[in-house]
């Protein structure tokens, strides 16, 4: 992959590790986690992998080489002859999931408050990677592509500190600066403030209050954290152990020194109770509404001078005990990083540095990290396992690649790997988790939390290939019944389909939202994408039993289709909430009018999303959506058309089955000559997005999806480009 900027020349100051040295390891559930070898000896006893060199920005000296490819399918078949090479030995396909700039921090303050040694390579290589995407300003944002931040900056120039970098070093000095100019970490928002407290770097006076007290209110209470969006939860249930005992690691000569340099007045000076509400103006995605300060200054007060201590201590074993639910739910994985590197702080202080638990915990850290030609970073899932193996299955059926043998033995490989991943246990009621049985998560079966869209695409994949006299069909009838099982559990009042559960409380629970840089995140919200989803796969399994509650089915179709022609914006869009941005949710929706025989040529509301998607069409055929799009909600573009993007928008307008040809061959040829000669296509711009502010990678979605569209456009309108 392209890194996003060009190596600053201080960078190279910063020692380098031999790449050759590193291996990617793979579990028996999928965990992928990199290890540095110790020795030439064992790199040589282990020679590298085409898909370990293509990470770690090595020569390819074994990549295919092309032609430039004459028509869709030959194009088709040279892209994915480069993505099978990435194909791992398991069945599935691994990536650098990266992006969000404030995740790597938490883990990094796990490991240096806790004592633990870092892992060989670590230091060196986080280290690159802080350096290769400062920002100009020396700064970073909330993710790679975002301007500075105070909670980009203070956490990542903390994060280069604890891995020894002096604070003479140019680099430190630059962000420093910066940070300095966005007044320091003091004007740092909610989770800044937090991480800072638990490194005593910051005073837990200027934390507004986390209460672990409101796990003990009973459940049907309108605000009990346990309606609240699942990351939330999990996130704010490990922060409120922390806060009510305010546990903050000894002052040593580093936090001394840190101190000093974080913020702009002298430490000892600063009133911090008077800066929970400072929150720099460049962090502010979602201020704090009215209710939410009321509330907080009345808990503060209470917290100041009535708290009773029995009543915190209650809180915060209730707390412990739910984080325990979550640990062993997930043996140890936990549901996403933030709250596995704020768990294993609580299980160091609770249980201490020898106990199994947190010997566990500290090394389920080590699958979110991922180490690249820039350096080491954090991912923001212990990996995209079976989302990726389930597109792959997707495009390989629809694009016909699947009738080659070679191809045929990727395939059985991903359903075998997806067959593995399907959630086996029930895990609904423990620690307020929504049901599981049947489901597919979106990364592994170790993490295991159900997410409606991951359990149909796979299931979709699952059910496509299954349904070919080519294929074994691993899956039982009994477990794919199991899948539409939780999804028909999933439906939300307004038709729609959210992500990992229904929603549990009203969008109003929004002006309560804490966290200052996020939005919709304190509930669940349905979505066009994951609607399309649950719709698609509950619409292929009717093809595969029709006999299995049908009629629930039927309805739930009709119900969700309701919800996705509703949530047409008037100009014949779809926002797309999880990936950039309106042509990703074109896509989706367009497909589940298609599954019910709704066309361009009988159906406004595809009518409408042809049109809207044409009149973004770019001169060299291609399309491009900026992150912007989801923060501003308006179409935005980058400088250049985009792979993916261009991906989206051409399978929407096949989905709507859009009767003209030239637009749509215009869009195929741009995805042809952007191919490289090897068969791939290169990363140029970030393509996911979450909770309204963060942009997030999805590498693989540019062969996946390239491959679907050409594939499908040589099935529908033929396999050439015409001459003129
Ligand atoms: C993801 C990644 C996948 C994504 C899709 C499946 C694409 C989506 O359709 C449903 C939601 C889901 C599962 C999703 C939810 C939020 C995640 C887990 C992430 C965007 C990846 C990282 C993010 C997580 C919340 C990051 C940690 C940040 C916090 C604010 C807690």
């Amino acid at each position: 992959m392209e890194p996003c900027r060009s190596r600053p020349e201080w960078a190279k100051t910063i020692p380098k590790l031999d790449k050759r040295l590193w291996r990617l390891n793979v579990g028996l559930d999928a965990g992928e986690s990199w290890e540095y070898l110790e020795t030439e000896e064992e790199a040589k006893a282990r020679p590298l992998s085409f898909a370990e060199k293509y990470f770690l920005g090595l020569d390819l000296d074994d990549a295919p080489k092309f032609k430039l490819a004459k028509a869709p399918l030959e194009s088709a078949i040279h892209g994915y002859e480069f993505f099978r090479r990435l194909q791992l030995n398991d069945g599935h396909w691994a990536s650098p999931y990266e992006g969000p700039m404030f995740l790597l921090p938490g883990v990094i303050f796990a490991f240096y408050i806790t004592q633990t040694p870092f892992p060989k390579g670590w230091p060196e290589e986080i280290t690159q990677y802080l350096v290769n995407h400062a920002n100009d300003d020396g700064g970073w944002g909330i993710h790679t592509e975002g301007v500075s931040t105070v909670f980009g900056t203070s956490l990542n120039y903390t994060v280069l500190r604890i891995l020894g970098m002096k604070r003479d070093h140019p680099v430190a000095v630059r962000a420093r600066t910066c940070l300095h100019k966005l007044g320091g970490a003091i004007a740092n928002p909610h989770w800044g403030k937090f991480w800072l407290a638990t490194l005593n770097c910051y005073d837990w006076k200027g934390v507004n209050p986390i209460p672990p007290e409101l796990w003990l209110l009973p459940d049907w209470f309108p605000i009990h954290p346990g309606k609240w969006w699942c990351h939330v939860r999990q996130v704010y249930l490990p922060m409120g152990y922390l806060y009510g005992e305010q546990l903050s690691c000894p002052v040593n000569s580093l936090i001394r020194e840190l101190r000093e340099e974080l913020y702009v007045a002298d430490y000892m000076s600063i009133d911090f109770s008077k800066h929970r509400n400072n929150v720099s103006e460049i962090d502010l995605y979602h201020p704090h509404t009215t209710i939410l300060d009321s509330l907080n200054w009345i808990m503060d007060k209470y917290f100041t001078f009535f708290r009773p201590k029995w009543l915190r201590k209650l809180g915060t074993k209730k707390s412990y005990e739910l984080i325990q639910i979550e640990n062993e739910n997930t043996d140890y994985a936990c549901l996403g990083p933030v709250n596995a590197a704020m768990n294993t702080l609580c299980v160091y202080y609770q249980e201490g540095p020898s106990s199994k638990a947190f010997q566990k915990i500290i090394r389920r850290l080590h699958e979110f990290m991922w180490v690249q030609p820039e350096g080491m970073l954090m991912r923001g899932t212990n990996g995209l396992q079976v989302w990726e193996a389930s597109f792959t299955l997707s495009a390989l059926v629809e694009s016909g690649l699947y009738e080659s043998e070679v191809y045929q033995k990727d395939a059985i490989n991903a359903l075998n790997f997806l067959d593995r991943q399907q959630i086996r246990n029930e895990y609904a009621g423990k620690g307020y988790r929504h049901n599981s049985k049947g489901a597919w998560p979106f990364s592994n079966i170790t993490q295991g939390y159900t997410v409606s869209d991951t359990t149909s695409e796979a299931l979709r994949a699952v059910l496509a290939v299954q349904s070919l006299p080519e294929f074994e069909k691993p899956v039982s009838l009994c477990r794919l019944r199991e899948a539409v099982d939780v999804l028909l559990l999933m439906q939300n009042k307004d038709n729609g389909f959210a992500s990992y559960e229904p929603a549990r409380a009203n969008e109003w629970l929004e002006h309560l939202n804490p966290a200052e840089v996020f939005g919709k995140i304190m509930v669940e919200y349905s979505y066009p994408e994951c609607t399309t989803s649950v719709v698609l796969a509950l619409r292929e399994f009717t093809r595969y039993d029709d006999s299995y509650r049908r009629e629930e089915i039927e309805q739930t179709i009709h119900d969700a289709l309701l919800f996705v022609v509703n949530s047409q914006r008037p100009d014949g869009s779809w926002y797309g909430s999880w990936a950039i941005c309106f042509t990703y949710a074109a896509m989706f929706a367009t497909d589940s009018l298609a599954t019910v025989g709704r066309y361009f040529e009988n159906c406004d509301t595809q009518r409408k999303a042809c049109e809207f998607l044409l009149s973004k069409q770019r001169l060299d055929g291609g399309w491009s959506e900026s992150y912007m799009a989801c923060v501003t909600g308006n179409y935005t573009e980058t400088d250049r058309s985009l792979v993916t993007q261009t991906s989206w928008a051409l399978l929407a307008l096949m989905h709507a089955k859009y009767p003209h040809r030239k637009p749509i061959e215009r869009g195929i040829q741009f995805i042809m000559k952007s191919q490289a000669a090897d068969g791939s296509w290169k990363q140029k711009s970030i393509e996911g997005i979450f909770n309204k502010n963060v942009a997030i990678a999805y590498p693989n979605y540019k062969f996946y999806f390239s491959i679907h569209a050409l594939g499908l456009f040589a099935k529908q309108y033929g396999d050439y480009i015409s001459e003129d």
